[in-house]
């Protein structure tokens, strides 16, 4: 996979070179380009942004320099890639954002080449993303409900999310498939408590079930825990549990709770004020 950053903070993309993605990228599964957009500027103060029109705080990036940038780093990857139609999927994160979940990394792996675009200031210009709108895909994506001061971190984010997934960048497979909101059969449930040596630490135990050597058993009490943490800290991701893929021993422990085959019966706090 390809991907080009464009930046005005390039150094910020440091943490690239280390762990899992740096890994990957010395492998050659993950080429990574950093891009300074200020490269792309005529001005000797190397101006980038300016007042929004219509008034208000903060400032914009204006869509001349991002243009010339955007469309230098396509044309620089044809060539680099041999595909002299070829187009990357354009990543723009943005607070306005759809959600970026495990879904939308998976779908990104899928990809050979995705360009990002991370602003600073109160974003880039819209006619940025309606221009290239009409010649690329371009999703505008938010990593959570909380704003950055620019869209660097969110850049790290995805990549980590995305470059996990690449063929070949994770050593056990199976660590994918039994990731927390990974599709099958604990689809949509947190992973539970995870344990390793010693069995027993500042009187801390490891729950004998795990020491037992009962694969079914073990299977089965992973589930009860990661239903059980699920209603406890994500009850919203339980209403969207598929009822058939539900077992006799799932609606017990979802019965214990105030639900049944991810239908809710608890109570709101609109319920209780009334
Ligand atoms: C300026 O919170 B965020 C985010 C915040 C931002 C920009 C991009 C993304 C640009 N502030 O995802």
């Amino acid at each position: 996979m390809r991907v080009d950053i464009i930046s005005i903070f390039p150094e910020y993309f440091a943490p690239l070179d280390v762990s899992l993605v740096g890994k990957a990228r010395e492998r050659g599964i993950l080429e990574i380009r950093l891009h300074q957009l200020r490269d792309w500027t005529r001005d000797v103060h190397k101006t980038v942004d300016d007042t929004p029109y219509g008034g208000g705080p903060g400032m914009v990036m204006k869509p001349e320099i991002w243009g010339e940038a955007i469309d230098a780093v396509i044309s620089e990857g044809r060539s680099a890639l041999g595909v002299p139609a070829g187009a990357p999927r354009m990543i723009v994160p943005t607070p306005s954002g759809r959600p970026f979940t495990q879904e939308t990394a998976i779908e990104y792996a899928d990809e050979p080449w995705l360009l990002f675009t991370p602003a600073r200031y109160e974003g880039i210009d819209s006619r940025v993303a309606a221009e290239y709108g009409s010649r690329l895909r371009v999703d505008e994506v938010s990593i959570g409900d909380y704003v950055l001061a620019g869209g660097e971190a969110a850049v790290l984010v995805i990549v980590e999310a995305v470059g996990r997934l690449l063929p070949g960048v994770l050593g056990n497979a199976r660590s994918v498939a039994d990731d927390s909101f990974a599709p099958g059969p604990m689809a949509n449930l947190l992973e539970g408590p995870v344990y390793t040596k010693p069995p027993v630490w500042r009187g801390h135990e490891v729950p004998e079930i795990l020491l037992s050597g009962h694969h079914g058993k073990i299977a089965r009490w992973r589930r009860d825990q990661a239903l059980r943490r699920t209603l406890e800290k994500r009850p919203e991701l339980v209403d969207r549990l598929d009822p058939a893929g539900l077992d006799k021993d799932d609606r017990k422990i979802l019965a214990e709770f105030g639900t049944a085959c991810g239908v809710s019966f608890r109570a709101r706090p609109h319920d209780v004020a009334n």
